[in-house]
């Protein structure tokens, strides 16, 4: 029988507890000198766990997550993003990792591509506006690439930017965002096993309009939070300013929480139009997230959170 032995000379298991144990560690490291914020132990001690995420519905056809999108930089009409969005180029490309942290990072595309962390995941996303699907990624989990660059004590929140290319994108002079695209979450969010920085969907790369070549993914919040095509990542101090919320801070709420008993200022959130389907769904709570996600919002207002 052939045992695989990596570099190391040892079994793949042996590294792999290992590799483990040294994301946990540098993560405990990280976790421990943040400042304590509700949460943040519980989402220490699961950043490298595998998730059961328990039996999923069927994936939405690959065709309408391509084909129905949200990509204001190319246009505000969903069926025509993705000609749009192919024209854009997207190598090479660069992520920077920077700001409150100990060892600030430049990954190559290439290299995340082939990161040993890894995983595939089928989550739900459900948009603002009321439609959902379910969406087969593939990426690697953000913790792995944040405990790497090692955040320092003052590192409390997590700023994304999206690219820009103003010849290839044509939407971005009429609409009333300001680009690049940024978004934030809290840093025991970031660090939450589920927050995805997704490569693929359908065991294939990310197509342009779903945010090529790299695009973040938190299920448990409303879709504008996961912002696509990601050229930088910074931990930063303070919460940070958005897209969104700057343009319409009453409708577009920081934290964003897939919440069905709180309306939108403008439409109810209880219900929503899976793409495919006809009949309309009930909404769930940090859109069916809560067993893992509501531990980070225990103690908070989630009226005001979301
Ligand atoms: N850069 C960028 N990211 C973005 C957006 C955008 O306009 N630009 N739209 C957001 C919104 S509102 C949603 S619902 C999702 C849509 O993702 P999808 O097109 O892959 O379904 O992307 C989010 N990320
Ligand atoms: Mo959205």
């Amino acid at each position: 029988m052939k045992i695989h032995r990596s570099f190391s000379g040892l079994p793949d298991h042996q590294v792999t507890d290992e590799k483990i144990f040294r994301q946990r560690r540098n993560l405990v490291l990280a976790m421990g000198l943040s400042p304590l914020m509700p949460g943040l132990s519980s989402a220490a001690t699961r950043c490298d766990e595998s998730l059961d995420l328990g039996r999923i519905e069927t994936p939405t056809r690959r065709y309408l997550v391509s084909h129905y999108n949200n990509y204001f930089e190319f246009s505000t009409n969903k069926e025509a993003v993705a000609l749009l969005a192919d024209k854009m180029s997207v190598r090479p490309w660069t992520l920077e990792i920077k700001g409150e942290v100990e060892r600030p990072v430049r990954w190559d595309l290439e290299d995340l591509v082939s990161h040993p962390s890894r995983v595939e995941r089928s989550y739900r996303f459900r948009c603002v506006e009321g439609w959902s699907m379910v969406v087969p990624w593939q990426g690697i989990p953000l913790c792995a690439l944040l405990s790497a660059a090692k955040p320092t004590s003052r590192a409390r929140f997590v700023r994304f930017r999206s690219y820009v290319d103003p010849e290839a994108m044509v939407g971005m002079q009429r609409t009333g965002l300001e680009f690049p695209y940024t978004e934030g979450l809290r840093i025991d969010e970031a660090m939450h096993p589920l927050t995805l920085l997704a490569t693929g969907l359908y065991g294939e790369p990310l197509p342009a309009s779903n945010g090529a070549p790299l695009r973040l993914v938190v299920p448990w919040k409303y879709g504008y939070k996961s912002a696509k095509a990601i050229v930088s990542i910074e931990l930063i101090e303070r919460q940070p300013e958005t897209s969104w919320h700057r343009v319409s801070p009453d409708e577009y709420g920081f934290y964003a929480n897939v919440d069905p008993e709180q309306p939108h200022p403008r439409w109810s959130q209880r219900r929503e139009l899976r793409l495919g389907e006809t009949r309309k769904r009930r909404t769930l709570p940090f859109n069916g997230y809560a067993d893992w996600v509501a531990d980070l919002y225990r103690g908070q207002d989630l009226a005001r959170l979301s």
